[in-house]
């Protein structure tokens, strides 16, 4: 049996597969919004979204043809975010997975013109044919993924955290938050999974308790990394929440009750997963991996 690492690399590699055949560089005008969307979805990442949706399908025995191009729209889907969450009028970063950001590399129109289009193509590629026999499955999964990234989801929770620099959140306006900003895409993941894998209710449901839990538990870590994390290990600039004075899980709770915290929220999603038996191990081997991770 593989370890964990050997199933993600995997799925790294599988994910990456999927992106160079999905995002092809051009050669005619549109070649340099091409080649940006290339450089930023094929630029590594521990691909954790890919191996959410790939693990969930797999539960219900999926062809890994459907998953894969799902794991790959997701993917964009998370590398668009960065690309515009890098901007200078939002984070103003200029490292980012080791690597200049788009809008270095390129330059700022480009780099909005690249989010635009690994985003618009992630909808392409789950509308398209090879995804789903089923047109109803291919449409589910473009509504539910754009409830879980427009303005009730991930945009929503950016506009929440840019407006935060000027207010004080308690735990509980800290926590909606992220539940919108990253915890709807991770939610999406799994959720992602049982859709093509067409789950009982009691599936899905125990699939979202799960994915609820893994996404506070990455949020708490992501904080504590920020604070704690090695910016050369992690490839990006670290202490910014506090530099730009936001409250954090681990500003409001302290460093040690946040990773209890994470902890618990861990040990609970891996609970969530005892109706699938064995089948979930590796689900359950990625919530470890997500308390554990040094980046
Ligand atoms: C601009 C619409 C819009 C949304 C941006 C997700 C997001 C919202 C911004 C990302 C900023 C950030 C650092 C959020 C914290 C959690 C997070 C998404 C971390 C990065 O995800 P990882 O650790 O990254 O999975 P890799 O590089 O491994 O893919």
């Amino acid at each position: 049996m593989n370890s964990f690492q050997d199933e993600l690399a995997e799925i790294a590699r599988l994910t990456d597969d999927a992106l160079d055949r999905l995002i092809p560089a051009g050669d005619g005008p549109e070649a340099q919004v091409l080649s940006a969307m290339r450089y930023s979805a094929l630029a590594g990442g521990k691909r954790i979204r890919p191996l959410l949706v790939i693990a969930s399908a797999d539960l219900f025995n999926v062809s890994r043809t459907s998953s894969e191009r799902v794991a790959a729209a997701v993917e964009m889907v998370h590398a668009y975010s960065l690309v515009h969450d890098d901007l200078p009028a939002m984070d103003n970063d200029d490292l980012r997975r080791g690597r200049p950001t788009c809008h270095m590399e390129f330059d700022e129109a480009t780099a909005i013109l690249a989010g635009d289009g690994l985003l618009t193509l992630a909808f392409e590629v789950l509308a398209g044919d090879e995804t789903h026999s089923l047109g109803e499955i291919r449409a589910e999964l473009a509504l539910e993924l754009a409830r879980a990234i427009g303005a009730h989801g991930m945009v929503g929770g950016q506009m929440l955290d840019l407006m935060a620099a000027d207010h004080e959140l308690d735990v509980h306006e800290i926590t909606r938050l992220q539940r919108m900003k990253t915890g709807a895409l991770i939610s999406y993941s799994c959720q992602a999974g049982a859709i093509l894998g067409k789950a009982a209710e009691n599936q899905r449901h125990m699939l979202a308790a799960y994915a609820h839990d893994l996404g506070l538990a990455f949020q708490i870590i992501d904080d504590l990394l920020d604070v704690e994390g090695d910016a050369e290990e992690m490839g990006k600039r670290t202490g910014k929440d506090g530099q730009a004075g936001k409250a954090t899980f681990v500003s409001l709770l302290g460093p040690e009750r946040a990773r209890e915290q994470a902890n618990i929220l861990a040990d609970q999603a891996i609970k969530h997963l005892e109706i699938f038996a064995e089948k979930g191990d590796l689900l359950g081997d990625l919530a470890e991996f997500v308390v554990r991770r040094r980046k």
